[in-house]
């Protein structure tokens, strides 16, 4: 995954990828949804979320493979989200708070289960980002998102990060966010390091996915948006695949 986002980033192609939330998740229109994801070319899976109520990943999981070729990739709100039957997990390290279990503590738990297990290993800084509203990442982290409107704080976060060896950031406005994270920040962050950059929460629309890609933005996740209205699922990744072909024209 981690080569995929590199290569990606060098030919200067975008990635689509569909938050699945285990608590959200429709089992009866699911397949629908695999098979959508498959015709349109999505890139990823994220599977997760910060809490969790049903345990039903593992089921994702296996209907992913079992329908797709799509990566499965764990988005864990913490160390007991861990599915070894995944293709990879992000290993978010929560870089913009100051919070020591999310930063540190939960991975030390989580450490020996993930060396036995044969996930590709995401080593990923995760930046929260303030939005308009509380969402439940801010309140289950209990960290202080950056604020909205500051691209600089960022901008350094995401260096640190990288300087700390981090492979990924992830910029994050938290799932339904009234305003995602501003093109700005994204800017900011793309100018700032040379990894991948992530970019979710409140894309609810082909215009807030235009925006965060064109200001720098290599895979925008989006769950909620596609939740409310699945004819978002093509529109996107019309959308990105139209931004792809421009970049090998
Ligand atoms: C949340 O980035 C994801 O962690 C996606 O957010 O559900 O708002 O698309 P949405």
């Amino acid at each position: 995954i981690r080569t995929i986002l590199q290569d990606n980033l060098q030919e200067r192609r975008k990635a689509f990828a569909v938050l699945l939330d285990p608590d959200k998740v429709e089992f009866s229109s699911f397949p629908f949804l695999l098979a959508e994801s498959v015709r349109h070319g999505v890139d990823f899976f994220f599977v997760g979320g910060s809490l969790i109520t049903r345990y039903a990943a593992d089921d994702i999981i296996k209907a992913i493979h079992e329908h797709t070729s799509i990566p499965a990739i764990l988005f864990p709100g913490n160390s007991l989200h861990i599915e070894p039957s995944a293709d990879a997990i992000l290993l978010l390290s929560l870089i913009s708070g100051r919070n020591p279990e999310l930063l540190i503590g939960q991975h030390v738990v989580a450490a020996p289960l993930l060396k036995r297990s044969q996930l590709e290993i995401v080593p990923t800084g995760y930046m929260l980002v303030e939005s308009g509203r509380a969402t439940t990442v801010s309140y289950i982290s209990n960290t202080t998102p950056i604020p909205h409107d500051k691209p600089s704080v960022a901008a350094c976060t995401a260096m640190a990060g990288e300087l700390l060896g981090l492979q990924v950031m992830y910029l994050d406005a938290g799932s339904g966010a009234q305003k995602p994270v501003s093109p700005e920040m994204i800017a900011a962050v793309r100018k700032a390091v040379d990894t991948p950059i992530i970019v979710g929460g409140g894309i609810n629309s082909p215009f807030k996915a235009q925006a965060a890609l064109e200001a720098g933005a290599d895979v925008i996740v989006v769950g909620n948006g596609i939740e409310q209205n699945p004819d978002l699922l093509p529109e996107i990744a019309q959308l990105v695949r139209a931004f792809n072909d421009k970049v090998t024209v």
